[in-house]
């Protein structure tokens, strides 16, 4: 049997990065890809009205200037159908295809520690063996379908809007229910009550959500930023986040008042999810935040006509930014149409399904159609869906029970040669996860193809590295306000998952700068044997 250096999981951005880099590195890598097509979430989130909210220019990849120059966005956030043209387009550019195999679902990977090598399992029983296990499975790709007494019996159609149909939808006429008002759901009110008969958003927890100010691209502004691209690269790689803000040094409540409100102002008509950014202590200080939390329910109060619905979706329950806020087009304005209805979960529970129907405890929604936006097992569950079995039989499972430990998000120990890409531990979620995964990918291919020529067959974490690093993830956002409530970043949304922060809140930048430290101390908190 053929052995290659690398087996990549996940045929999504990350993965069709990984394999033209670690090609380019002279590695011999296959990617397996569970769907039919490449594209990762971008292939399974076709629901009406997806759409990215970071900007196109940015949510692109950088390591080609030809491909940078070449292609062509239409709008300043790209729209779902636009991202996945993008993708393909990449993988025919760069000739990926042929090392990647679709329909190819992974259920199980063992380690043989006799001669450092994995053993992939597909589910049709295909197996593949390499040095490296390279995990591309996504942050947010394992859908969480609630699981309500007489889902059965519904008699009309069931979709969840991270598994959705690749034929057309059609509304027209029907009585929809959409759960969830996370960006998913946000997204979708505004396409789907155009058609459809009924529209009835179930909302348990309210979102902040801040206008996608979306445009279409003008060729005078296309040659502008492509002219100077590299240094519109450079200053989203130096930003926190990745998108480019660079927070001002006055704090919030330095700013004169009015100031600050001319700040929000603009920021709320422009900046998206900069919005975050326009002080340096809205995440970070509960006081700053409440300023910033207070504009934006008033901004959003202003947009809903009815008095009552207007006071169910205004957040009073977190800060703002401590859940993932939404950068919505026109969601608010849809709540105000006749055809759209909230009904409020909170104040009315759904007791469970019925034939006609969802029930709440107060009366019978009937519908022909539910529309499940109610997000993913975040960041660990596309990992720990597989079995995967590292040193002496454990299972992720086993390792991460009480929460995910690794080594600067890529390496676990008792797992050597698996090597995760924009998973726990990393700063992917809470990024302009392009920068995130050109950052981590482009490290693993220095470190892969140097181990290569240095006759190197094993790598693998430290338990006192991997806990170090767990601790000061954790540290990070113990100084922030994210864990002042629940959500998935720290798994508190799903019964049963630890409550441990995950991403890495640190910011692209310290991220890099902690990359780069370990590599030139010899790849400090991981053995290579
Ligand atoms: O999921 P979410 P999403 N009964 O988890 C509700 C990315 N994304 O798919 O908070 C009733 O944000 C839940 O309520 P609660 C982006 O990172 C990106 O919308 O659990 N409601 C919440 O309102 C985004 O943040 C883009 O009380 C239930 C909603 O469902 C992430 O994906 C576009 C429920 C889930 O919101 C996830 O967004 C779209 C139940 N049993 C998504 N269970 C881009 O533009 C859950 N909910 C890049």
């Amino acid at each position: 049997m053929q052995q290659f250096d690398a087996v990549i999981i996940g045929a999504g951005l990350s993965g069709l990065r990984a394999l033209y880099r670690f090609r380019e590195a002279g590695l011999k890598v296959v990617v397996l890809e569970a769907s039919e097509e490449v594209g990762g979430v971008w292939n399974h989130n076709r629901y009406p009205g997806a759409r990215c909210d970071v900007e196109s220019y940015d949510y692109s990849y950088s390591f080609s200037p030809e491909l940078e120059q070449e292609w062509r966005w239409s709008e300043r956030y790209p729209t779902q159908p636009e991202i996945l043209r993008y993708i393909n387009h990449v993988a025919d550019r760069f000739d990926l295809r042929k090392d990647i195999e679709t329909d190819t679902k992974m259920t199980s990977a063992v380690y043989d520690e006799s001669d450092a090598l994995w053993t992939i399992r597909a589910e049709d029983g295909r197996t593949w063996v390499a040095r490296n296990l390279v995990l591309c499975l996504g942050q947010l790709s394992a859908t969480k379908l609630p699981d309500y007494p007489g889902l059965a019996a519904f008699r009309g159609e069931v979709i969840h809007s991270g598994n959705w149909p690749r034929r057309k939808v059609d509304f027209a006429g029907k009585r929809v229910g959409i759960i969830g008002t996370g960006s998913s759901g946000m997204q979708m009110t505004p396409v789907i009550a155009g058609t459809a008969a009924h529209v009835t958003v179930f909302q348990r927890t309210p979102n902040y959500s801040v206008p996608a100010a979306n445009a279409p691209l003008t060729d005078e502004e296309d040659l502008r930023v492509k002219q100077h691209y590299q240094e519109r690269r450079e200053q989203c790689r130096n930003s926190p986040t990745g998108l480019g803000f660079m927070p001002p040094k006055t704090k919030t409540l330095e700013a004169p008042e009015a100031e600050r409100n001319a700040a929000f102002e603009e920021a709320y008509h422009r900046l998206g999810f900069g919005f975050a950014l326009v002080y340096p202590d809205i995440l970070l200080e509960k006081p700053a935040n409440d300023v910033a939390s207070d504009f934006l329910r008033r901004k959003m109060a202003e947009r809903v006509k009815d008095p009552v619905v207007r006071e169910k979706i205004v957040p009073h329950d977190h800060p703002f930014g401590a859940r993932r806020p939404s950068v919505d087009s026109g969601y608010f304005e849809a709540l105000n149409r006749d055809n759209v209805e909230l009904a409020d979960v909170r104040e009315h529970p759904i007791v469970e399904f019925t034939a006609e129907g969802i029930r709440t405890d107060d009366r019978l929604h009937e519908l022909d159609m539910v529309i499940f936006a109610t997000g993913f097992d975040a960041l660990t569950g596309a990992l720990l869906r597989p079995e995967i079995i590292g040193r002496n039989g454990m299972t992720l499972r086993e390792k991460w029970a009480s929460g995910p430990l690794t080594q600067l998000g890529i390496g676990v120990s008792g797992f050597p040669n698996m090597l995760i890409v924009v998973g726990p531990g990393s700063p992917s979620i809470l990024t302009n996860v392009m920068v995130s995964i050109e950052e981590q990918v482009d490290w693993l291919a220095a470190l892969l193809s140097g181990m290569k020529t240095r006759g190197e067959i094993e790598i693998e974490a430290t338990e006192a590295a991997e806990q170090e690093w767990t601790n000061h993830v954790q540290e990070r956002a113990h100084q922030t306000l994210y864990m002042t409530t629940n959500s998935f970043y720290n798994g508190g949304e799903i019964k049963g998952k630890p409550r441990v922060f995950m991403p890495y809140s640190g910011g692209v930048r310290n991220y890099r700068r902690h990359l780069k430290d370990c590599a030139e101390a010899g790849y400090a908190g991981f053995e290579l044997r």
